[in-house]
């Protein structure tokens, strides 16, 4: 049994998931709309990431003899200045999730709660990955623009759109 404080948390933790879900909505628009379609693609995947990281979540509290209360989601930013902008959030984000996640860890080991703990590393490494392969790929997108200029935009446009989704369980 988990406790109340940690189950409340979870339940923020969940709805941080489908947010992330959200705001890589917006991203993925935003990228349509400058015609980019690899880019697109790439945030597309990464909405499944954050529903699949949700859904974990949601079966571990309502598996727990708990239950996932669901709470309000606030409207993501939508403007981004240039595709740069676009990973240089979603760098900043993810480093903003693994925060909280790191946060989750600190207070289920206060409560002494071994399996929540356990439950947690897989976020832990999940977000090892989430922020390396953000940060690489705004590497990459600094790189080509730097040096090929707007055709830059246009490489990494293709290799955006080679991106698909890998459920979670295939990765294990
Ligand atoms: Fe759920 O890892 Fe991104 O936010």
């Amino acid at each position: 049994m988990i406790s109340k404080k940690m189950t409340e948390r979870l339940n923020r933790q969940i709805n941080r998931e489908i947010y992330s879900a959200y705001l890589y909505a917006g991203m993925a628009s935003k990228s349509a709309s400058l015609g980019l379609k690899g880019f697109e693609n790439w945030f597309l995947v990464q909405i499944k990431e954050e529903l699949s990281h949700a859904k974990r979540m949601y079966d571990y509290v309502n598996e727990s003899g708990d239950r996932v209360m669901l709470q309000d989601i606030e409207a993501p930013p939508q403007e981004y200045s240039s595709p740069i902008d676009l990973f240089e959030k979603t760098l900043e984000h993810e480093k903003r999730v693994t925060r909280m996640i790191n946060d989750l860890v600190t207070l289920a080991k206060q409560e002494k709660d071994k399996t929540t703990e356990g439950f947690l590393q897989w976020y832990v490494e999940e977000q090892e990955e989430e922020e390396e392969h953000a940060g690489g790929v705004l590497e990459k997108i600094k790189k080509a623009v730097e040096d090929n200029g707007d055709k830059g935009v246009s490489i990494i446009n293709e290799y955006l759109a080679r991106r698909v989704f890998t459920p979670p369980e295939a990765k294990v």
